[in-house]
């Protein structure tokens, strides 16, 4: 039998109220994914685990401010506040998210020069986290992505899973986005639909 596993991407303090890359209504996915933790053959959690250098941050840039964009290797990248930083408080999990049932946890973004939204592989494709030979090894079919942010992180790991062959759902109201500018949700919504990606609430969960 194929499993099918709860991936929850980025539940960290950063962003969620309070954090330095606050997500508007992050907190309320806890309780929603402490319930679907129930559900699922296999729980994983994601981590934004950056080093303090990181190119991810503006702060590391002379000159450049928050939400700018950068050309690195030809790629355009977006500079965010400090978030993240490797063992951290902002790079803990929420306080309230029940941790007991992970059975793994898997970092991106731990190298300074290049950034990683995707749970799977860093921007450029160039290294692969670990989680995608972890799936098949555990012989999951169907991945469920619940988490933040929806329009960054959660869609470049949907967008990736579905590359690598997977039946990949978004539980769109178990996902928040940064919604940078209007619409970029939706838009992020449309692209994975677009990519065979299936949309679904977190109330038809599989049980
Ligand atoms: C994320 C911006 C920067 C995310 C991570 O988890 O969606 N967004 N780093
Ligand atoms: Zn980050």
């Amino acid at each position: 039998m194929t499993k099918k596993a709860l991936i929850m991407i980025d539940l960290q303090n950063d962003f969620c109220r309070g954090g330095n890359l606050a997500v508007k209504g992050a907190d309320e996915i806890i309780p929603i994914a402490n319930h679907l933790q129930t559900q699922f053959d296999l729980i994983i959690a994601t981590k934004d685990w950056h080093p303090a250098d990181h190119m991810s941050f503006a702060s590391n840039h002379l000159g450049r401010a928050v939400n700018e964009m950068i050309v690195v290797d030809g790629r355009k990248e977006m500079l965010w506040p400090d978030h993240c930083i490797q063992k951290s408080h902002g790079a803990s999990l929420h306080s309230d998210l029940k941790i007991d049932k992970i059975d793994a946890t898997f970092h991106k973004g731990t190298d300074k020069t290049i950034d990683s939204y995707s749970a799977f592989f860093d921007n450029a494709h160039r290294r692969a986290t670990g989680l995608g030979d972890y799936l098949k090894k555990k012989n999951v079919a169907d991945i469920y992505l619940i988490g933040l942010a929806t329009d960054y992180c959660v869609k470049f790991s949907a967008l990736d899973a579905r590359q690598l062959g997977f039946n990949v759902h978004v539980m769109v109201d178990a996902c928040r986005g940064v919604e940078l500018r209007e619409g970029d949700v939706t838009r992020s919504l449309i692209e994975m639909e677009n990519a065979g990606i299936t949309l679904v609430k977190s109330i038809h969960a599989p049980h």
